[in-house]
């Protein structure tokens, strides 16, 4: 049983207290004592929460060492960290390899036949893979790409769908020491394009074709379209995936299924120094150029160990889906490379989570039987719109811990989530993070008191921080979320542009990692993530955050989902326009522009309140489903909306 704690009214009225959600929910004894944190606290000797975190921020370094004891180094490190701001090195002078942890050592140990991945494609194919198939396949792929000419140091672009071959692909390039830089499959060809050029790729992969909602999706054809732009490609590897009948160039394309067909299924694992790079991951930014992240094998591997042991709690028995796409940072690590480190089974799903019906997820969830759930507030919305009649069709029993990332949740949706979903018995870790910080950063863990809509505090050794202007530490109100210590998957630069890493993230306060995101901190230290600092509103002088008002459109019964934005405004300097998403069968949509301005008046004050209210089918989203607030604010500005090509349903901005 999981309690609930309510204090006073449900929620405080003023503007700056919404989100000082009063609903407490405490795990059950059940839930703490077979903790992973739990049982390692005990051998510790610690004997709550708050003296965790405090002996792992007096003594970063030994919680670390712990950590990264579990695992195995060719040559073990000569030092925990160097600290030198802003740049960190961790488990200096020694010898790691990702691929080793993740792979070599289960497929010649015991779990060696347990499943690695359970892929389901979207028209409900299957494919399993133990431990020892997958060891098997990523030799062969490694064999491949070496034979290409790829060596250690090298960049591998790779263009693919969830399908199995692209963790094989990544796994191949990291186990002979290549870096992967995978671009998401949702993306224009031309994202491909720059990212294969910025990185002077020399091989590059994709598929002949993919599945979306039934649609055929023909990447190959829209690679051939690139090709003649990126001077650096010398071979492209083609996965048969929908068995198209497709242009292949001699000479340059080569088959993956022919590739590997001679290859050994055995390849030595690079001994890597822990410091180099593992991967590149482009996140794009607001504005100008994306962003090339990069991270190492070292400190990324027992970053993202530590935080899926302790904040998901997998152990064995475990069947894990993290259901986000590969090529997202939440996908590389806790799809890829964290699952495998801690040998549990992960599920891949190929398709979209409403397709055919929106009983897809539940129902793998109930086939599969998923002991843990990850997915983005953006999904859960959309299941709210639905209805829980979806979920409730099928036996989710199975679940014992969920999970969200990606965006603020509004405590509605986490409501609905712990509720639907979890049966009200399933714990719900927000995990505030990264592209940049590869790990989880802000987040609960099984043994923390929650509160809808919060992300609760920093994982152990972190020192989070919220700073007004001044650089001044706050609580109660809103201000610059930053990180004050380093953490071993902290992204080490980013790729060709060092002066870009120090400018963007570290010069607003000198030495603190500056996040980008707006936070405020309660009085009992919980961290609420408010949004992007560019997306705050700015209402007669008033700092609005939009998460603020979206989840008190949000808690109104009707409503599924919201976007606010800014319109600038000759007095006011800028008015809130809302569009809102309504759950299905609410009816007529006649005077909710009304019901809505009234009812988030009601919940936070007349100041909020949107000037505008605009009900809409959809809203433009990223591929990892956050709000493009940006697109929406120059529709509203009447301006072009400029590049979309991030976009996951472009369409949504005719909706607008
Ligand atoms: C992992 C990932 C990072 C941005 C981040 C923030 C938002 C992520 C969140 C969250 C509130 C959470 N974000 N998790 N906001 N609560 N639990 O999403 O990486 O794609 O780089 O995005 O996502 O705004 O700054 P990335």
């Amino acid at each position: 049983m999981y309690l609930i704690r309510v204090e006073g009214d449900k929620m405080s009225k003023d503007l700056d207290t919404l989100l000082r959600e009063k609903r407490i929910f405490k795990p059950s004894s059940d839930v703490v004592k077979s903790s992973n944190i739990h049982k390692w606290m005990e051998k510790h000797e610690i004997n709550d929460y708050d003296e965790l975190l405090q002996k792992a921020l007096d003594n970063p370094d030994w919680f670390w060492d712990e950590l990264a004891g579990e695992l195995e180094w060719f040559k073990q490190y000569k030092k925990t960290k160097k600290w030198n701001p802003p740049y960190a090195e961790w488990f200096l002078d020694g010898k790691f390899n990702i691929v080793y942890n993740a792979l070599d050592k289960h497929a010649k140990g015991p779990e060696k036949d347990k499943l690695a991945y359970i892929w389901e494609g979207e028209s409900g194919e299957v494919r399993e893979l133990t431990y020892l198939d997958l060891y098997r396949e990523v030799n062969r792929f490694a064999n491949v790409l070496k034979k290409l000419g790829v060596r250690k140091g090298d960049t591998v672009s790779i263009y693919l769908p969830m399908i199995l071959e692209l963790p094989i692909a990544m796994l191949a390039c990291a186990k002979i020491g290549a870096v992967h830089s995978v671009v998401f499959s949702g993306f224009w060809a031309k994202a491909f394009q720059e990212r294969i050029n910025d990185a002077k790729s020399k091989v590059a992969i994709t598929v002949d074709g993919f599945r979306r909602r039934g649609k055929l999706i023909e990447l190959k054809e829209n690679v051939d379209n690139i090709l003649d732009k990126t001077p650096t490609i010398e071979k492209l590897i083609v996965v048969r995936h929908e068995g198209l009948n497709i242009n292949m160039q001699e000479g340059k394309d080569i088959w993956w299924h022919e590739a590997i067909t001679e290859m050994e299924t055995e390849c030595k694992t690079e001994e890597m120094d822990s410091e180099d790079p593992l991967f590149i991951l482009y996140t794009s930014g607001t504005t100008g150029k994306p962003k090339g992240v990069v991270h190492v094998h070292g400190g990324y591997a027992v970053g993202i160990y530590t935080t899926l042991k302790f904040v998901f709690d997998l152990k064995e028995d475990d069947v894990w889906w993290c259901a986000a796409d590969i090529g997202w940072v939440t996908g590389h690590s806790y799809i890829v490379y964290g699952p495998l480190l801690l040998g549990v089974t992960s599920i891949l799903y190929e398709g979209t989570p409403d397709y055919p019906d929106p009983g897809r997820l539940w129902k793998m969830i109930e086939n599969y039987g998923v002991t843990v759930f990850y997915t983005a507030p953006t999904t859960i919305r959309m299941f709210m719109k639905f209805g829980e009649k979806w979920p409730q069709k099928y036996n989710l029993d199975s679940l014992r811990l969920l999970g969200t990332v990606g965006e603020p949740i509004n405590p509605e949706a986490w409501i609905w989530y712990h509720q639907h979903i979890g049966g009200g018995r399933c714990p719900v870790m927000d995990t505030w993070w990264q592209t940049e910080t590869g790990m989880h950063i802000i987040t609960p863990l099984p043994i923390s008191e929650l509160k809808p809509g919060s992300a609760v505090k920093p994982f152990p050794t972190v020192e989070a921080d919220v700073l007004d202007d001044a650089g001044k530490s706050i609580t109660g109100g809103g201000g610059h979320l930053v990180i004050k210590s380093t953490w071993p998957s902290m992204f080490r630069t980013l790729y060709k542009d060092p002066e870009r890493y120090v400018e963007s993230y570290w010069s607003r306060f000198p030495n603190i990692y500056l996040s980008g995101d707006v936070a405020r901190r309660d009085d009992e230290g919980y961290f609420w993530i408010q949004g992007r600092e560019d997306d705050v509103l700015n209402v007669a002088g008033h700092r609005i955050s939009t998460a603020e008002v979206e989840s008190a459109i949000v808690s109104h019964k009707s409503v599924a989902e919201a976007a606010v934005v800014g319109k600038p405004h000759d007095i006011k300097g800028e008015e809130i326009c809302a569009f809102v998403i309504l759950k299905e069968g609410s009816g007529s949509t006649e005077d909710f522009e009304d019901i809505i301005k009234y009812h988030v008046r009601k919940e936070i004050g007349p100041i909020a309140s949107p000037a505008h209210v605009k009900i809409v089918k959809d809203l433009p989203k990223t591929r990892s489903g956050k709000i493009m607030r940006r697109v929406i604010k120059a529709k509203v500005k009447g301006e072009p909306v400029g590049d979309t090509s991030t976009l996951a349903n472009p369409e949504a901005v005719e909706y607008l």
